[in-house]
């Protein structure tokens, strides 16, 4: 296995997206533990510039770190786990294109892929995780309690406690769980929404325009935080897409977000549509059939105001102009 030969570099840089969560936590833990297991001698180091509140629980729990840095200073090896596009890693991409860089993902394939030395994108998968452990047992090596429990926990998250799981779910399922109660998992993975993100969902809502087209129910709303969390919370409540804009004046940034239902993914792929509208705007974005996410620079000769209702206008003039063609409406 080609991966292997990189695994056992002596050292390795393994980068998780930005708030990393713990998909993309527990894959890293895996692939570290694998690689200290092919070389003793080497120095590994998980890396994000952000870890999300659940990934601290189940680091605290396993005993492992993940540590917050932006732009690391990189070796030449480097893995990106659980990463779509290169606008949701705060690397010097210059400095990155010059090293070996190994991808493992259940993204979409975006322009990531090609700077790879390797890759394993694999877009069937629910998690990476299940990427991973699948790993693990072609190789017959059996991760140990803590390296399990961060591969479940991945699983568990990313399958949306296994809603999105399929057979292959289960069976890797199985094979990690042994002594580990499912239970403990699920409270690993449990947290009452705080107080922010409530108030962002809220904000969301109550600042929602609803569009129609087709009898499909479009939400346009903005927050300047929890973006994802809001677009979830609108499709939940009955949109059957949702975008929703966080505009970052300090960092000079834009990010949407974008969740719809799976009749709508049906014709239009959000992660497709999002890596086409990141770039209209200058920056990037991918994502899954039916969650999707862009970060693009802020032009500050704008307001705010302007800002938003421009790209919300887009995200709603693209997202027709693609169904209508899937759906060949004129
Ligand atoms: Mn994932």
């Amino acid at each position: 296995m080609e991966l292997l030969e990189y695994l056992k570099r002596d050292e390795i840089l393994f980068l998780c997206h930005h708030n990393a969560d713990p998909d993309a936590v527990g894959s890293c833990v895996a692939l570290k533990y694998l690689a200290s297991q092919l070389n003793s001698k080497g120095n590994y180091r998980i890396v994000a510039d952000s870890i999300s509140k659940i990934s601290r629980n189940v680091l605290n729990e396993i005993g492992e770190r993940v540590d917050v840095e932006i732009y690391p200073k990189l070796p030449q090896t480097v893995f990106i786990v659980d990463t779509a596009s290169i606008n949701q890693l705060k690397v010097n991409f210059d400095e990155l294109k010059n090293k070996d860089v190994i991808l493992i993902d259940h993204h979409k394939k975006t322009e990531l892929a090609d700077i790879c030395k390797y890759y394993i994108i694999k877009e069937d998968y629910p998690s990476t995780s299940e990427i991973i452990a699948e790993i693990f047992r072609e190789l017959n090596i059996f991760p140990p309690k803590n390296v399990r429990i961060a591969l479940l926990c991945g699983i568990v998250y990313d399958t949306k406690h296994l809603k999105l799981a399929n057979p292959k779910t289960f069976e890797l399922i199985s094979y990690l769980i042994k002594d580990i109660s499912f239970q403990k998992i699920l409270s690993l993975l449990s947290q009452e929404s705080d107080y922010s993100k409530r108030t962002a969902h809220l904000k969301a809502c109550s600042r929602m325009e609803i569009k129609e087209f087709d009898k499909i129910k479009i939400a346009l709303s903005y927050v300047s935080s929890h973006e994802a969390s809001c677009a979830k919370t609108i499709v939940s409540i009955g949109a059957d897409i949702a975008f929703v804009v966080a505009v970052r004046k300090k960092e000079g940034e834009i990010r949407v977000s974008a969740r719809c239902r799976k009749h709508v993914s049906k014709y239009v792929h959000l992660g497709n549509l999002m890596e086409k509208i990141g770039k209209e705007l200058g920056g990037s974005g991918g994502g899954h059939s039916e969650a999707g996410g862009l970060n693009a620079p802020y032009d500050k000769s704008k307001s705010k105001e302007k800002v938003i209702k421009e790209v919300l206008n887009l995200c709603y003039k693209r997202f027709v102009d693609e169904y209508k063609k899937a759906k060949n409406i004129n």
